[in-house]
């Protein structure tokens, strides 16, 4: 068998090209996060080979019995981190794990309750683009304009007058803690299933820095990447009530072939997230969320809800007179990676919105603390000041690479 050196060195190249940008880079990024080398092993090995559709014990191909046993850990792991019932490791990633939930538990034209794309949600939690609002009647809620954050006594307005089958709480861009026990006592009120998507904090949850819905809820999803630091991926928690619709609701009716090696990377990445470190890790991207957003609103950017009790901001940049995809730009210049991102009743369009979304996963990852996190707000507020102005930012540039060489990731 051959090596990527002796088959295809343009992909190699490549490879070697994205690990530099990662190396010599500022993630800020709010979804992404550094694997550990433990965890690309396992995505990278020979267990991309193989079939199992079914679940542990009940395949429906020979030679699973290694298979098997990587699940079984994979699930046992993933209990004991988030003390679930039930957890399906399978999905590919975290809009398929909501797919399957949804046709787990609901029939096309149900009610479910979700926060709206552009204050914070997702798409997969019914937009009218996404499958999930074509197919579902998802009823929006919103966070409220003059403080940036979620009302509950509106949320229960609207449940008590929608009466859904579902409350679906989660988020890709809203800054806030979730009042989970709320949330279950509204559903309880109306008789309505919830539903969690904790993709962007699971790993907050699994560091025990911040509230699980898991004891509350009657599901939970949650993408394995982005806190919680493992491959690409997703699974879903449930009741034991719950674990049969699941189950099948994921497999045979969502997907096929499970992604063994990937999750053999969840596997290796529960264990990681089980060790003591793994808690001060999700401590520490607080702090330095908080310490970013301090400062740049010490500079003068608005930052919706002022302020941030998880990873991640949303940065109002016309506040700095450039929009999100301006500033998006100007950042990557200098070897800054960001998103652009809506803010709550925006103006603009989801192109060229006006908002940005920074996350401190990746930073604390490579060792950032909060100096550096303010040192990053500045070098921030400085490339945005001299977007027009190339050799400044070729020198902030510099500046970037010396930082992050101070921080090594893989090298
Ligand atoms: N794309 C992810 C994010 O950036 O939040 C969510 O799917």
């Amino acid at each position: 068998m051959k090596s990527l050196q002796d088959t295809d060195s343009k992909i190699l190249d490549l490879i070697k090209l994205e690990a530099d940008r990662q190396e010599y880079g500022i993630e800020l990024i709010a979804s992404e996060n550094y694997t550990s080398k433990a965890v690309m092993e396992a995505t990278g090995s020979v267990l991309t080979n193989k079939y199992s559709e079914g679940y542990v014990g009940k395949r429906y191909y020979g030679g699973n019995e290694v298979i098997d046993q990587v699940e079984q850990l994979a699930i046992d792991r993933c209990k004991e981190l988030f003390g679930c019932e039930h957890v399906n490791i399978q999905p590919l990633s975290g809009s398929p794990a909501n797919a399957a939930v949804y046709l787990a538990v609901l029939n096309p034209g149900d009610k479910v309750l979700g926060l709206k794309l552009d204050h914070g949600g997702h798409l997969s939690h019914g937009h009218p683009v996404n499958f999930s609002g074509i197919l579902y009647n998802f009823v929006q809620y919103e966070v409220e304009q003059d403080t940036g954050r979620i009302d509950m006594d509106k949320v229960r307005e609207i449940a008590l007058r929608e009466k859904p089958k579902m409350i679906l709480a989660g988020f890709s861009a809203y800054s806030r803690n979730l009042d989970w026990k709320r949330f279950k006592e509204i559903a309880d009120e109306v008789g309505a299933i919830t539903m969690a998507d904790i993709s962007h904090v699971a790993g907050l949850i699994a560091g025990k820095a911040i509230d699980s819905p898991v004891p509350y809820f009657d599901i939970v999803t949650t993408t394995t990447h982005k806190t919680l630091r493992g491959p690409r991926g997703a699974i879903i928690m449930c009741k034991n009530a719950y674990a049969k619709a699941i189950d099948k609701g994921l497999f045979p009716g969502m997907q096929g072939g499970p992604h063994d090696h990937v999750n053999a990377g969840k596997a290796v990445a529960f264990y990681e997230a089980l060790q003591p470190e793994f808690k001060q890790y999700a401590k520490k991207v607080i702090q330095n969320a908080k310490a970013m957003a301090a400062e740049l609103m010490k500079r003068g950017y608005k930052i919706i809800s002022d302020g941030t009790d998880n990873h991640l901001m949303v940065v109002d940049m016309t506040s700095k007179g450039v929009s999100g995809k301006e500033a998006e730009v100007a950042l990557e210049k200098v070897g800054i990676s960001t998103s652009r991102s809506t803010i709550p009743f925006d103006t603009r369009k989801p192109m060229d919105p006006s908002g940005l979304r920074l996350g401190t996963a990746a930073i604390t990852t490579r060792g950032f603390d909060e100096a550096d996190s303010v040192t990053v707000a500045d070098i921030i507020d400085r490339t945005i000041a001299a977007r027009a102005d190339d050799s400044a930012l070729a020198s902030i540039k510099n500046e970037i690479i010396e930082l992050c060489k101070k921080h090594p990731l893989y090298k």
